[in-house]
């Protein structure tokens, strides 16, 4: 049994190595060219088998469409400092031509009921392996650091509670969505206003020289 997930789930950790060093790489250049990063950091992980069979039960998908069905087995996530970033993200993925995106879930504009909010992409990934080419499928969250540390608060309570929560936690994650949504238009507000002041600084130099 253990050897049969092995094999399976190879092909998935060999996709989260590899995506992991491509994603990062476009921080990297973005740092070479000494611009704004839309890419703070990027995580990766297979999902654990328990996990994986969990959720294959609660969404009733049998086991041999696992591959084709449950398309986080394999997930990256990739925060970002301001929500504008998320749509510089997005459209950098969408140019590249080493996958395929297969779909896209857009739960900033259409929160979750939880709260939850993040841009998900799920793309289908060629994997190179002894024996031929294998197309995975893959999913990508992209959110800010403050929609990460609610989702990351939220996913360990959900754990905690086995999804249900006592009322005043549950009032109190909404409010802590809320509060994570005012903080990034602030920063997105903060932000605009430091990209004026620089402008009219630079305006300022060039007319003095
Ligand atoms: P883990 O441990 O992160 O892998 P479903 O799971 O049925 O709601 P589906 O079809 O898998 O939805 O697609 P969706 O909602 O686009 O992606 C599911 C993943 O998004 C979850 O994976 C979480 O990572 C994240 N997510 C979605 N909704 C919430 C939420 O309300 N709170 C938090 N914290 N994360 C959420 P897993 O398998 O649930 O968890």
């Amino acid at each position: 049994m253990k050897k049969h997930w092995d094999l399976f789930l190879a092909p998935y950790e060999q996709a989260i190595d590899e995506l992991k060093v491509k994603l990062k790489g476009m921080r990297s250049q973005f740092e070479m060219q000494s611009t704004h990063s839309p890419i703070e950091f990027v995580t990766g992980r297979v999902k654990p088998i328990a996990s994986i069979l969990d959720k294959a039960n609660k969404k009733g998908i049998p086991l041999d469409k696992l591959a084709a069905e449950l398309q986080d087995i394999a997930g990256l996530r990739m925060m970002c400092q301001f929500v504008d970033d998320i749509k510089k993200v997005v459209e950098l993925l969408r140019q590249r031509n080493d996958f395929e995106i297969v779909e896209e879930r857009d739960y900033i504009t259409h929160k979750k009921l939880s709260g939850y909010r993040s841009y998900h992409i799920v793309i289908r990934y060629p994997v190179q392996t002894i024996n031929g080419e294998k197309k995975i499928l893959v999913e990508i969250q992209i959110r800010t650091l403050a929609m990460n540390f609610w989702a990351t608060i939220e996913h360990s309570l959900n754990y905690k509670y086995s999804g249900h929560f006592p009322e005043d936690i549950e009032r109190r994650l909404q409010r802590a969505a809320e509060a994570a949504f005012r903080l990034d238009e602030e920063m997105s507000q903060i932000r605009g206003e430091i990209q004026e002041a620089q402008v009219i600084f630079s305006r300022k130099t060039e007319d003095a020289n």
